[in-house]
């Protein structure tokens, strides 16, 4: 464990602005400076929820910038490219510009990432002191978010059944999970010429090249919807991106009104998505939420902390909610790791306390986890999260992901989420 000297709740603020002032490209929060030099739509989210109340002028240029890059499709792409920052893949294999639906002002990557957006435009607004220039924002901003609602309940819903699928792990916010391994092998084996020296250093080639063969695929097809339906190789209802899309709509109900919109068509989005992970993710047997592979028609049987993101629905039913509670708090995840939430299943043969989604624990799911709780009255569980996640970052200061068993800082230093999201659990 990296020993740091002791810092007060004070100086722990401080330090997270600090942090974050200095991954601020003048119009965005890149995630951490060298590895991550752009702007990623996931962390954006988390930077704005972060942010809202520390300096919601910076929270909005954050959510309105990001939006700024989305595409006419109402695809909000997981990466805006902002600086001459090298990182692979990058604008040159997106080709974004060949696209008629992509902004002509930025380059950005072809994929999306769990729709959180909304739910940062709604935590702007509720913690807004100035009611008119709060309602203003939501004004300006809705018709994008509701335009990224609609893409995904068209062009995703590859299953049928009103869930959002992924076609790429970098869309599922945890690239290098396990959980994607099977799917991941079931594809051709390829070989790409690529800049190797660029890439973030946690996939094997062999996982790195079936990553880059997605995503040449998807590219190659036009972005087209109908492509993604009929070939694309790689299709999987996942649990945490649904359960943050679940959430993002209930958000965009309660702005509806602000905007002068129906929040109806968002509720029925929002039930739709509820039934539609009770039917196809919900394993009552071993009551937990899982991935399912569309290609192969079958569920992940993996646990994951993602098997416990759909709990920030607030009408999970109740005995559900303890079925999961009582599996978060088992020895597989919060019971016998010290510091909190492993990424998998602690027993589980690919678990690996130090490599990313492979077993180490991440200040953003605890965030999840503990609005999760906060929403089911949950105040004990939410107060364990929030002190042994400050515990985490007081510890070992704003790393990428963080070892569960000892604390250790694993992954990049000075990362984005890790101080925003800081900043709300001390406010
Ligand atoms: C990680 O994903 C990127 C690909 O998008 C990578 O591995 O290079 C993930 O942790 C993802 O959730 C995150 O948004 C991104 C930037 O922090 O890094």
């Amino acid at each position: 464990m990296e020993a740091r000297p002791s810092v007060d709740d004070a100086a722990l603020g401080r330090e997270a602005l600090s942090v974050l002032d200095a991954n601020w490209t003048g119009a965005a929060t890149v995630p951490a400076p060298g590895l991550y030099p752009h702007q990623w739509s996931l962390d954006s989210a988390f930077v704005t929820i972060g942010l809202a109340r520390t300096n919601p002028e910076r929270a909005k240029a954050e959510l309105a910038g990001l939006l700024g890059g989305q595409w006419r499709t109402g695809m909000v792409p997981h990466i805006l490219f902002r600086t001459a920052g090298g990182y692979f893949p990058g604008p040159s294999v997106w080709r974004s510009h060949e696209h008629a639906a992509a902004p002509r002002h930025v380059a950005t990557s072809g994929l999306t990432q769990p729709p959180l957006q909304a739910l940062a435009a709604w935590w702007i607004w509720r913690y807004a002191t100035g009611r008119e220039a709060a309602d203003a924002f939501v004004r300006r901003l809705y018709p994008s978010l509701a335009a990224q609602h609609r893409y995904l309940e068209t062009a995703r819903d590859l299953g049928g059944a009103g869930l959002a699928a992924i076609v790429h792990p970098w869309e599922s916010g945890m690239d290098d999970s396990p959980l994607w391994d099977e799917p991941l092998a079931a594809l051709p084996a390829v070989r790409y010429a690529y800049h190797r020296e660029l890439l973030p250093g946690r996939h094997s080639d062999n996982h790195h090249d079936r990553y880059v063969s997605l995503a040449l695929g998807y590219r190659d097809s036009g972005y087209a919807p109908a492509y993604l339906r009929q070939e694309h190789p790689f299709a999987i209802e996942d649990p945490m991106f649904n359960g943050i899309w679940l959430a993002s709509c209930e958000a965009l109900a309660e702005l509806a009104p602000v905007a002068g919109a129906d929040p109806r068509p968002q509720r029925e989005a929002a039930e739709r998505i509820r039934t539609a992970m009770t039917a196809r993710l919900w394993d009552p047997w071993d009551g937990l939420y899982y991935a399912r592979d569309l290609r192969t028609g079958t569920p992940i049987p993996m646990a994951s902390v993602g098997s416990f993101t759909p709990l920030v629905d607030p009408y999970v039913p109740t005995d559900r909610v303890w079925t999961l509670v009582t599996a978060l708090e088992s020895g597989r995840f919060m019971g016998a790791a010290g510091y909190p939430v492993p990424s998998i299943d602690i027993r589980a043969a690919q678990f690996d306390r130090s490599r990313y989604w492979r077993g180490p624990s991440w200040v953003n799911t605890n965030w999840l986890l503990r609005h999760a709780a906060l929403g089911h009255g949950l105040v004990d569980l939410a107060q364990a999260l929030t002190a042994r996640t400050l515990r985490l970052v007081r510890q070992a200061g704003f790393r990428e992901c963080f070892d569960p068993f000892d604390g250790s800082g694993r992954g990049c230093r000075d990362f984005s989420w890790s101080a925003a999201l800081t900043l709300d659990l001390l406010a």
